[in-house]
C-alpha cells in the first residue's frame, strides 16, 4: 500500500516536470475532459465540438476565432499510445451522412489531438508568429469518478452499505436472495462467485436502465477486456468482521481490494490526474421528464462525481495531484434543443441549482466553475403556435422511429428551481401541476456552407469558458 502510493506520486511528479518543460518552451497542451453519466451526450459533445473548431463558420463566441486569430485547426495523431482513439470520422459520419442518425453508446475512455496554429494577443502579437497549441480532448464515463468513493472503504463496509441501499428495489431481488441465500464463511467456490458476482452485474445493469445512477462498481457495466477476469468477479455479501482463511468472504474481500487497486487507481493516475479542463455533461430535462425520484438521484450522483475534483477529502488522491487542480469546470445541460429558447435561462438555473450544494459545500479551491445549456447538435427549430388562445414556444423536428415531422411544447419549466428540487428531495412520486414531456428527435438533414460546422446552441460559448482564454 505505502509503496504503490509512493511509486504513483514519484511517477505524477516526473510528468508535470515533463509537462510543464514542454509548456514553457516548446507547445502548450490543454488536456480537456469530457464526461457525465451514461447517456448525456458526451460522444455527440465532442464529435460537434471538433467538427466546429476544424470549421469554425458558427463560433461567434470564441474570442480567438472572433479576433481572426486562429489561423488553422487540424487533426494529430494523439500522445497516448495505449488509449483508444475517438472515433471521430465515424460519429461525425453518423450525425451529418445522408440518413443522419445518433452515434451508438460508448462508455469506455478515448482521446483526440486536435491542433491550433493562433496568434497569441494583446501585445505579444505584433512581435510572436503563429503558436501552435495542442488541444487533448479524454471522453471518460462519469461512473468511473463514482468509484472514487469505494478507495476509502473495506469490503465489509461496502457490502453493508450497498446492501442496504439496494433492499427495496425490485431490479435487485434476484441478486438480494442469493447474497442472502450465501454463508460467506463457507470456502471459497469459484462458479459461486461467478454466480454471485453475474447476478451483481444484471442488477446494476437492470438498475442503469430504470434510471438509478449509483452504479457501481463502474467497470462492472463496461468490462471491455477486464470481462470474465477476477477484479470483476466480486459482489457484496452480508458480511461481518473478517473471514476465516480460504473462504468466500476473504476471497471476494480480496478482489475487491485488487479491483480498487488494479483498476480504480490506474484510471485515476493515467486519466484523471492529468486534466486542466473539465466540462461535466448533464441530461436535466432527461431527467426531469423522469420524474422527482430520478432528478433527486441526479443530484446525488453530481455531487459524488464533484467530489473527485475537491481532492482534500481523500488522501489517496491527493497525494496524487500533488496541488494540481482542474484549473476550470463547466457544469453543461445538454439537449436543450428541446426546448423554446425563453426556456434556457430556467434550465441553466436549475443546472446551477443542481451542482449548487457540491460547489457549496467545498468550493473547488482554485477552480473556476460556471453553468450553461447547450445542444451540440441542433435537431430543431422554434415556432409558436396557437393552443386555445394561449400562445406555447415550441420546438419542431424529426421524430426518431416514425420519421415524421413533429411540434413538440414540453412545459414551462419553472422559474425558481428550488420548485423541482424541492419535490425531488421530499421524496415525491410526480411533479404537482405540470407534466414535463420528453420527445426523442433525430438529427437533422444537413447542408452545411463551406467553412461552416454543425449546428448548435451556445457551444462557442461553452469552447470560449474551457479553453479560449488559452488560445
Ligand atoms: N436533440 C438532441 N439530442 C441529443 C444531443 N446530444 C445528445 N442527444 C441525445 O442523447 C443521446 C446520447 O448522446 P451520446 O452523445 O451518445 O451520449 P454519451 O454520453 O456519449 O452516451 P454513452 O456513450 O452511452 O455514455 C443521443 O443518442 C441523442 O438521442 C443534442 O445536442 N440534441
Ligand atoms: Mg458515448
Amino acid at each position: 500500500m505505502v509503496i504503490s502510493s509512493l511509486a504513483d506520486s514519484l511517477v505524477r511528479g516526473v510528468e508535470s516536470i515533463g509537462d510543464s518543460v514542454s509548456e514553457t518552451f516548446f507547445e502548450p497542451v490543454i488536456r480537456l475532459g469530457v464526461t457525465g453519466l451514461a447517456r448525456s451526450g458526451k460522444t455527440v459533445f465532442i464529435t460537434s465540438l471538433v467538427a466546429n473548431l476544424l470549421d469554425r463558420g458558427r463560433m461567434p463566441g470564441l474570442v480567438a476565432q472572433q479576433e481572426g486569430r486562429i489561423s488553422a485547426a487540424y487533426l494529430q495523431p494523439q500522445p497516448d499510445d495505449t488509449v483508444p482513439r475517438f472515433d471521430y470520422e465515424n460519429h461525425l459520419a453518423a450525425l451529418t451522412g445522408p440518413e443522419p442518425h445518433w452515434p451508438d453508446s460508448t462508455r469506455a475512455v478515448s482521446e483526440l489531438r486536435l491542433s491550433f496554429k493562433a496568434r497569441p494577443s494583446g501585445l505579444l502579437s505584433g512581435l510572436q508568429g503563429p503558436r501552435t497549441i495542442h488541444l487533448d480532448i479524454v471522453d471518460y464515463p462519469g461512473e468511473w469518478l463514482l468509484d472514487l468513493a469505494l478507495l476509502d472503504k473495506s469490503y465489509e463496509v461496502w457490502s453493508q452499505e450497498t446492501l442496504k441501499r439496494i433492499a427495496n428495489r425490485t431490479e435487485a431481488t434476484t441478486f438480494l436472495s442469493l447474497a442472502q441465500g450465501t454463508d460467506p464463511a463457507e470456502k471459497h467456490d469459484e462458479p459461486q462467485a461467478q454466480s454471485l458476482a453475474k447476478a451483481f452485474a444484471s442488477y446494476l445493469n437492470a438498475a442503469r436502465d430504470a434510471g438509478f445512477y449509483d452504479c457501481t462498481p463502474g467497470r462492472f457495466l463496461l468490462p471491455g477486456d477486464l470481462a470474465g477476469s477476477p477484479v470483476l468477479t466480486f459482489a457484496p455479501l452480508p458480511v461481518d468482521g473478517h473471514g476465516p482463511r480460504r473462504s468466500l468472504h476473504r476471497e471476494m474481500e480480496r478482489r475487491y481490494e485488487a479491483y480498487k487497486s488494479q483498476v480504480v487507481k490506474p484510471f485515476f493516475r493515467d486519466h484523471f490526474a492529468r486534466i486542466d479542463r473539465q466540462v461535466v455533461l448533464v441530461d436535466a430535462l432527461g431527467a426531469i421528464h423522469n420524474g422527482p425520484q430520478a432528478v433527486e438521484d441526479m443530484r446525488r450522483a453530481m455531487a459524488d462525481i464533484l467530489a473527485a475534483f475537491r481532492p482534500g477529502r481523500n488522501a489517496w488522491l491527493s497525494q496524487l495531484l500533488l496541488g494540481k487542480r482542474v484549473e476550470r469546470i463547466l457544469f453543461a445541460a445538454t439537449k436543450a434543443d428541446h426546448l423554446h429558447h425563453t426556456q434556457h435561462p430556467r434550465l441553466t438555473n436549475i443546472m446551477e441549482a443542481l451542482t449548487r450544494e457540491a460547489r457549496d459545500r467545498a468550493s473547488f479551491a482554485g477552480a473556476e466553475t460556471a453553468a450553461l445549456s447547450l445542444a451540440s447538435l441542433r435537431a430543431t427549430t422554434e415556432e409558436i403556435r396557437d393552443h386555445n388562445g394561449t400562445e406555447l414556444p415550441c420546438v419542431r423536428g424529426t421524430l426518431l422511429g416514425s420519421g415524421k415531422q413533429a411540434a413538440f411544447y414540453p412545459g414551462d419549466l419553472p422559474e425558481d428551481p428550488s420548485h423541482l428540487l424541492g419535490p425531488a428531495r421530499n421524496g415525491s412520486d410526480s411533479w404537482l401541476g405540470e407534466d414535463y414531456g420528453f420527445m426523442a428527435f433525430a438529427p437533422a438533414h444537413l447542408t452545411l456552407r463551406p467553412g461552416d460546422g454543425p449546428p448548435h446552441i451556445r457551444l462557442d460559448r461553452a469552447a470560449q469558458f474551457l479553453i479560449g482564454d488559452r488560445l
